[in-house]
């Protein structure tokens, strides 16, 4: 049982209530160690092991919330902190919820270029980010503002073409729609408030960073324990990234070792076979919850 001392105002983040951030937003404070009750019936959790709550609102209120300090922190996408153009510190990429904001037009239509669309209606949700890619080039659009399904705005003679998030492309196909050209990359952000906040909870995010990390850094790595000659061990060492001395182990026949090493996932498969080669045998590869380093 865990008791936090109720002194100190909680740490407040904002997350999505229910749309496609909140799964894995919800995920991710899960595995860095927060605990809390059901937060789908609430608009406001607690968690029962560190001074922190969790404001469950609608993606577009994060940005202003946090601005505001009504929020320390948010989980966001960084298209909508850009749209709406907060004052709030991006603190941390967090390598989900990947989309871009692009430009679109019928298939066979005329509009093919960002110069097509002089003079065009362009239907979006995002008018701010539309207007500056636009008038940076020195083209005037007509700007249609569409809260949802901007999609079907070109079918129903709203607009000619449209600006609108697209991940997999496959709603802009099923609409008939071309994607011309990314305007704004967008992932989810931890983004943190310019206001002045307190010197414990600046110590509970950096707590929180730091998990943050370590678990972003175990998604991409894997713990890999093998056996191998003894003869071979100045070899595998030379295979094995060179930023991590191995652990080597004896076993009961003295010619052999087991090794244990952590390797980065994009280099996996290149080293697996390259200390096959070398005589390495009962490979185990096992994922990794958190790597603190
Ligand atoms: O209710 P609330 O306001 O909180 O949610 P919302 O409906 O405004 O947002 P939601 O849940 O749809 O999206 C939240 C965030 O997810 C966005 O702000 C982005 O940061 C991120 N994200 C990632 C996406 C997409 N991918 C995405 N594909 N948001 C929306 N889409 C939509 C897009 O608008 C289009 O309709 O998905 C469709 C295109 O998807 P593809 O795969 O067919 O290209
Ligand atoms: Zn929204």
């Amino acid at each position: 049982m865990v008791f936090i001392l109720e002194t100190e105002q909680p740490l407040r983040i904002g997350i999505q209530k229910s749309g496609r951030l909140t799964e894995k937003t919800i995920r991710l404070l899960e595995d860095i160690g927060l605990k809390f009750d059901d937060y789908k019936s609430s608009l406001m959790v607690k968690c029962r092991n560190l001074n922190i709550e969790l404001l469950l609102i609608r993606d577009d209120d994060i940005p202003e919330y946090v601005q505001d300090g009504v929020c320390d922190l948010g989980f966001v996408g960084a298209n909508v902190t850009a749209e709406r153009n907060a004052n709030v510190s991006v603190i941390k990429d967090l390598e989900f919820g990947y989309c871009r904001l692009s430009l679109a037009s019928p298939k066979n239509g005329a509009i093919k270029t960002a110069e097509d669309f002089q003079g065009k209606r362009i239907a979006t949700s995002y008018p701010n980010l539309t207007k500056n890619f636009f008038s940076g080039k020195g083209i005037d659009v007509r700007i249609v503002e569409i809260s949802g399904a901007v999609e079907i705005a070109p079918t129903l003679n709203v607009a000619d073409a449209i600006c609108d998030l697209v991940s997999t492309g496959s709603t802009l196909k099923a609409n008939g729609l071309v994607e011309l050209e990314p305007i704004f990359y967008s992932q989810t952000q931890l983004i943190r408030t310019n206001q002045p906040i307190s010197a414990e909870k600046q110590e509970l995010i950096e707590r929180l960073l730091l998990r943050i990390n370590g678990r972003q850094l175990a998604e991409k790595s894997r713990y890999i324990m093998l056996n191998a000659p003894a003869s071979a061990v100045e070899e595998i060492k030379n295979i094995l990234p060179s930023a991590k001395s191995p652990t080597i182990l004896p076993l009961a026949d003295p010619e052999m070792v087991a090794i244990h090493s952590v390797v980065p996932i994009n280099q996996f498969w290149d080293i697996m076979e390259r200390l096959k080669q070398v005589g390495a045998s009962d490979m185990v590869i096992l994922p990794i919850q958190s790597l603190i380093q």
